[in-house]
């Protein structure tokens, strides 16, 4: 899964990016300049996986991963580019936008628009992303309209339609992410990567006082919350970035101190699992303990797929048994002789926390 992190200069993007991957990239004015994104891959953390290792032993034992893009550049810069701009590029394919907001006070950083206001802030960059998108299919309108006019490519034609209700969703200021597509049309434009479609992760910058009373500051943009694709969630960039250099049990001692349940890597991670309505299985043998990341809802076949083509195609059964019920019987062994191993078909919707052995032939 990749992610990109975007938001005003100086909100806190590369202090987040840092707390989240424990990176040490350049923060404030020391970044001015910087061209290139910054790029880290975090492993997914899941206990579960970890409890999952003993029962196998195995040589290798693979978390889920994430990939953070810090973007370089400003939107405001961008949009003078439009669309061969170099923020474009950076996240067409991402399936994920995380936009940093600044809640946080301090007279040391500046604010580009001389205030802080979260839901301004909001709207405001949510716009830049439209703009960018509607620079784009008018450029490809402009073009398919040709060619509708002189060939008779259905293809064209559908492509047309579905630019065109886009458009129309642009010139009245509502996200692509809002606009509801049948699957296949949704496929025909895919290959955009159009930034206000991309499902929205809200994090909100704190200060330590604020955090204190982060349910009530997210409560606050509940009319973003209700909107389709957004979640929100809380950090608290500058603390949370010193932290994430620390080890792990000091870590932890800090963030009880602070009455932060979890590291911020932890939370957001969670929320991006809901957002894009994510669940993990896990695939365990004496080689290999993996943890994988499919949509809900996703048949076993297609979770197969996952790990392999060759599961895919050659499908025959999986064997099934959730974390829990192996957790409670010690081992697959136990399992096996119990009866709570569930042999299951193509069609069997993948849960949350199962543990699969896909029998294949090719
Ligand atoms: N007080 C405070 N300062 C922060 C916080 N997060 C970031 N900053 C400061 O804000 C400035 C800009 O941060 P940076 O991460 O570089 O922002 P970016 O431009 O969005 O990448 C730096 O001086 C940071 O130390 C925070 O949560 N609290
Ligand atoms: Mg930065």
């Amino acid at each position: 899964m990749r992610i990109g992190i975007i938001g005003l200069p100086f909100v806190g993007k590369t202090s987040i990016f840092n707390a989240l991957t424990s990176a040490s990239a350049k923060t404030g004015e020391f970044s001015l300049g910087a061209k290139e994104a910054n790029r880290a891959v975090v492993k997914v953390p899941d206990e579960r996986l970890y409890k999952l290792a003993p029962l196998y032993n195995p040589k290798k034992v693979t978390p889920a991963e994430v990939e953070y893009i810090d973007v370089a550049g400003l939107v405001k810069e961008t949009k003078e580019k439009g669309s061969e701009g170099e923020f474009y590029h950076s996240l067409r394919e991402v399936d994920e936008l995380a936009h940093v907001v600044r809640l946080f006070k301090d007279d040391n950083v500046i604010h580009v628009s001389g205030s802080i206001d979260s839901k301004r802030d909001i709207k405001s960059l949510d716009l830049d992303l439209m703009v960018i998108d509607l620079d784009i299919i008018e450029k490809r309108l402009k073009r398919l309209e040709k060619t509708v006019a002189s060939s008779k490519s259905e293809e064209d034609k559908r492509e047309l339609q579905v630019l065109d209700r886009f458009k129309e969703a642009l010139d009245n200021e509502i996200p692509l992410r809002e606009v509801d597509l049948p699957a296949e049309e949704a496929k025909l434009v895919r290959g955009y990567g159009f930034l206000s479609q991309k499902p929205l992760l809200l994090i909100l910058n704190l200060d330590e006082e604020q955090i204190k009373i982060k349910g009530k500051l997210e409560a606050e943009l509940s009319e973003f919350q209700q909107r389709k694709k957004i979640e929100v969630c809380s950090v608290c960039g500058k603390l949370e970035m010193e932290l994430s250099q620390l080890e792990n049990e000091d870590r932890k001692a800090f963030l009880d101190d602070l009455g932060i349940e979890e590291a911020a890597v932890n939370r957001v991670i969670k929320s991006s699992y809901k957002l894009l309505d994510l669940i993990s299985f896990f695939t365990a043998n004496e080689n290999e303990v993996k943890a994988w990341a499919i949509p809900s809802g996703t048949k076993a076949i297609k979770a197969a797929g996952t790990v392999h083509s060759d599961m895919e195609r050659g499908f025959i059964k999986a064997e099934v048994i959730g974390f829990d019920k192996l957790w409670e019987q010690g081992s697959i062994h136990q399992a096996k002789e119990k009866g709570v191993l569930g042999l299951e078909g193509k069609e069997y919707v993948v849960q949350d926390g199962d543990v699969i052995f896909f029998r294949f032939h090719v």
